[in-house]
């Protein structure tokens, strides 16, 4: 089967509609931006961005590193959540306070009013860096939503569906959007082309995204 997608636009929030329980709040993290900069300094200075092997032997071209209770790894035995920070065996880095706060508000603005997440990866994009195309499977309670929140360069992102051969709508994402996947849109198939374009005033050659996760 394949997908089409209306991109309806609600005035006078700019909240477009990706999909059934799928928003993009443009400019939403815009405001955070000051206090999310320092928090990502602080949780990189702790556990550093590095490159991840994937179970079937590759370097991951996007770098890692998470915050929270729980962070997403990988390496030559598979895709998981772990309390630990493999690099040096300790707990990740607590989820900062203005993080969780822009979580919180941003999944009520898309009609997830009580989320609650333990886990925030944080990926590194570099020029030439792409995520191909994959759903997030690892986390125990699939009815949670995932905010997604982008800095730095522009990027575009890849919205499929249910399987991997559906087709895919492009969404060009910028520094401050956040995007929130809720319901049957949480499963969809999703990636980033590679990154291209323009340094980014603040962040110059880099795009930085983090996603939050009820994981446990
Ligand atoms: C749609 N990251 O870390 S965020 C990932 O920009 C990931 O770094 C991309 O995919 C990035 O797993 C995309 C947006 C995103 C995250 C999770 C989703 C979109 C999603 C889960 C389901 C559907
Ligand atoms: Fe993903």
């Amino acid at each position: 089967m394949t997908s089409l997608y209306l991109f309806e636009e609600l005035a006078p929030n700019e909240r477009e509609r990706l999909g059934d329980q799928a928003y993009v709040l443009r400019g939403f993290a815009l405001p955070f931006v000051n206090e999310l900069l320092p928090a990502i300094t602080q949780i990189a200075s702790l556990s550093p961005f590095r490159q991840m092997q994937t179970p079937g032997g590759y370097t991951m071209s996007v770098a890692l590193t998470n915050c929270g209770k729980l962070g997403w790894v990988t390496d030559r035995s598979g895709y998981r959540y772990s309390r630990i920070d493999p690099q040096h065996s300790q707990p990740w880095p607590a989820m900062p306070q203005s993080f969780t706060q822009l979580a919180r508000t941003a999944a009520a603005e898309a009609g997830f009013p009580d989320f609650e997440p333990d886990a925030c990866l944080l990926n590194r994009y570099l020029p030439s860096s792409r995520m191909s195309l994959h759903q997030d499977k690892n986390e125990r309670d699939f009815s949670a939503p995932i905010v997604s929140v982008s800095l730095g360069m522009t990027a575009t992102f890849l919205f499929g569906g249910h399987q991997r051969s559906d087709r895919t709508a492009k969404v060009v994402l910028h520094h401050g959007d956040v995007v929130v996947w809720g319901g049957l849109d949480r499963m969809r198939y999703h990636g980033i082309m590679p990154l291209k374009g323009l340094a980014h005033p603040l962040l110059g050659e880099q795009r930085i995204n983090f996603t939050f996760r009820k994981a446990g």
